[in-house]
């Protein structure tokens, strides 16, 4: 028995079945529930607080010691996944619809210098520069889980900062209800913005109460370095209770609206991806179970945590 997982671009009915991911019998049989004892014994106790007093995963990883500006406050439940394939397996569909060329494909992207545009509904619009942005803000690591809508996962060391702290210096006007993100449009750079069918740039887009929670993540880097072109350069958003998707990537405008707004896999395929997308092993993707999650690295088979294991952070902006 086999699951073909199509990749969102097929669900578009755009592609063919080249980027299927063939999950084979053996790692069914584990996603029905039979990974290790300890594993499992581990998933029934795990609440919000048992996974806080999990010893950080990241103990065990042979190839990562996070860095002086850690914050300890993001304990993960699992290993820091492997540097080369969490920055060589990506979804940037700009560049490829396949996840493991992306990064032999982002070569002649220019990420340096590098505005971002922040206005809309604010009392001090600001025109900034990534390398200011780097410079002035307080720049710490977050250790955060990190789960695709297509049912793989890994954990990652980001640096960055608070996203809250940008949004105070252009101070929102009051009638802001919603925050609006955009990537950057160059289809002389990225090949796939040519194809005219999808509406590109991508956007996104977060109520102003998700905006302003202390998880969301502005990141400018990636287990200690600059952040890869594949994984976003120079500046993405990393939002670790939603579906990847929301996560976009190299990010050249922001915008305060009093509106939702349209984003691109909503305005795609608005039944198979929501616009709040929060991780929920409850609620199956229309053409897959979301209840478990592949490691990209080991390919170990985990039960999927509600909001990703989030849920003493976010679970009251959804009351
Ligand atoms: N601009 C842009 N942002 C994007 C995407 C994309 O195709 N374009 N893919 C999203 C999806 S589906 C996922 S899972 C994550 C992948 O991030 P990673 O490649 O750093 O793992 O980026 C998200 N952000
Ligand atoms: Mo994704």
């Amino acid at each position: 028995m086999f699951i073909n997982i199509r990749s969102p671009w097929e669900i578009a009915g755009l592609r063919p079945t080249e980027e299927s991911t063939y999950l084979n019998r053996r790692t069914f049989i584990k996603a029905l529930g039979l990974g290790t004892a300890a594993f499992t014994l581990r998933c029934e106790t795990q609440g919000p607080e048992a996974i806080k007093n999990i010893i950080g995963g990241y103990e065990k990883s042979t190839d990562y010691t996070p860095t002086e500006m850690l914050n300890p406050e993001y304990v993960l439940d699992r290993p820091v996944t492997n540097e080369r394939k969490a920055t060589t397996f990506n979804n940037f569909y700009e560049f490829s619809t396949k996840k493991d060329n992306v990064y032999k494909k982002v070569g002649s992207f220019v990420i340096s210098p590098w505005k971002v545009e922040i206005g809309g509904l604010v009392n001090r619009p600001l025109t900034l520069d990534v390398d200011d942005i780097k410079k002035t803000m307080p720049i710490e690591e977050r250790l955060y889980r990190f789960r695709c809508v297509e049912a793989w996962a890994m954990a990652v060391p980001w640096l960055g900062f608070r996203f809250s702290e940008l949004v105070k210096k252009v101070d929102p006007k009051p009638e802001a209800t919603h925050v609006r993100f955009y990537t950057f449009m160059r289809p002389a750079q990225a090949v796939n913005q040519k194809d005219s069918r999808l509406p590109w740039p991508y956007r996104e887009g977060l109520t102003m109460a998700e905006a302003m929670n202390e998880l969301t993540f502005m990141a400018t880097g990636l287990y200690g370095k600059d952040l890869p072109k594949q994984n976003g350069a120079p500046m993405r958003l990393v939002l670790p209770w939603k579906y990847g998707f929301k996560s976009i990537k190299s990010i050249v405008k922001i915008e305060f609206t009093n509106e939702r707004p349209a984003t691109f896999w909503n305005t795609l395929v608005p039944d198979e991806y929501g616009f709040t997308a929060n991780v929920n092993p409850k609620v199956p993707h229309p053409r897959w179970s979301q209840a478990t999650e592949r490691m990209i690295d080991t390919g170990d088979r985990v039960p999927t945590l509600m909001y990703n294991g989030y849920e003493q952070f976010v679970a009251n902006l959804y009351k």
